[in-house]
């Protein structure tokens, strides 16, 4: 047999690939099964997604390489609202979003941020771990597009950052430009302190800052800092009107289509880092205070009360009690004490 130029190449090749007799096998061996996205709207140096890189490499360990989790930090896949749509239909798998904003989709999601409510994070973890948290995951789940894993990650305490004066008296938000998330609640309340809240996604807030749009934020210490938005704001007012959680939202085909061993394996790493990431935000919430102020944030402490008088003056209470009906408003009032 005359061997062509084509045959002496094709038979190189072959000894080649057979050179490395084992590599594409590995190779196929060690390709995920399932490749999941997870979109969150933090810095990538924020405790969610330090927390989340440890899980992902947890949970592809545990599955032997089958389940493979990318993370895309920083609204990269969109801002909240854009992303909310795109886990409904499927184009993201997980995604983390604060329970207020779900509220667009799920009222009752908003619950655990009414005004002053919470008084300390023993009080909000055994709310959220027990009977206020079952509520808005079985309101969650009738949504039949969404699951939301059983421990809702911390946001925090959320704080009042201005670039114009602090807040010190609930007068003093009169007028005042304020950005809000994309959420009612936040709308509402900051409309009975008779401020002006925009609406704006977490992903515009720096620039909104910066060019002067809005005066002011809200968020939590550890966000602040983050995100870096002490760059943009000179006074933080410790309001801690509203206690902020991330639910950890999977879409509900992408979930149902793993095998019931993976989604064991999966929900104990997340609901495990969700945990270890509470005590973390809880730890840099509670030291971050001077480490801002070196950086010229200029810090008030405040008095609760005539805010929490204010808001029930304006009826704020009420209506929100109207909104969220008897019984789920029973079950936060179990918790927190009365309200309205
Ligand atoms: O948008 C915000 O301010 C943030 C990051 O706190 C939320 O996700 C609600």
């Amino acid at each position: 047999m005359k061997l062509s130029r084509r045959h002496l190449i094709a038979a190189g090749a072959t000894t080649i690939l057979g050179g490395a007799v084992g590599a594409p096998f590995v190779a196929r061996a060690d390709q995920a099964k399932f490749s999941y996205k997870y979109a969150n709207n933090l810095p990538d140096t924020h405790p969610m997604n330090i927390r989340a890189r440890e899980m992902a490499a947890a949970i592809k360990q545990e599955t032997d390489g089958a389940f493979d989790l990318q993370i895309f930090p920083s609204s990269q896949l969109g801002s909240d609202t854009d992303t909310l749509s795109q886990i409904r239909s499927g184009g993201v798998e997980f995604f983390t979003l604060s329970g207020l904003i779900l509220a667009t989709l799920v009222p009752a999601a908003s619950i655990n941020g009414m005004g002053f409510a919470f008084p300390d994070y023993d009080t909000v973890w055994k709310a959220m771990d027990g009977d206020l948290g079952a509520y808005v995951r079985a309101q969650i789940a009738k949504t039949n597009q969404l699951v939301a894993m059983e421990k809702i990650w911390d946001n925090g305490f959320r704080q009042t950052t201005t670039s114009t004066k602090p807040i010190k008296t609930p007068d003093d938000f009169r007028g005042m430009k304020l950005r809000v998330p994309p959420s009612p609640l936040w709308t509402s309340m900051f409309k009975a302190f008779d401020a002006a809240p925009a609406s704006i996604n977490f992903n515009e807030v720096y620039s909104a800052l910066q060019t002067k749009i809005v005066d002011g934020q809200e968020n939590p210490l550890a966000i602040i800092s983050t995100a870096k938005l002490y760059e943009v704001q000179k006074y933080c007012s410790l309001t801690n009107h509203m206690w902020d959680g991330f639910w950890f939202l999977a879409n509900k085909n992408a979930w149902e289509r793993l095998p019931a061993d993976m989604r064991g394996i999966i929900a104990k790493r997340v609901n495990e880092a969700g945990v270890k990431e509470r005590a973390d935000v809880a730890k840099l919430n509670a030291n971050l205070q001077q480490d801002l102020a070196g950086k010229g944030l200029v810090f008030n402490a405040l008095d609760p009360a005539p805010f929490r008088d204010k808001l029930r003056s304006a009826g704020f209470y009420t209506e929100w009690k109207g909104k969220y009906g008897e019984e789920a408003w029973a079950i936060l009032e179990k918790s927190v004490g009365k309200l309205a």
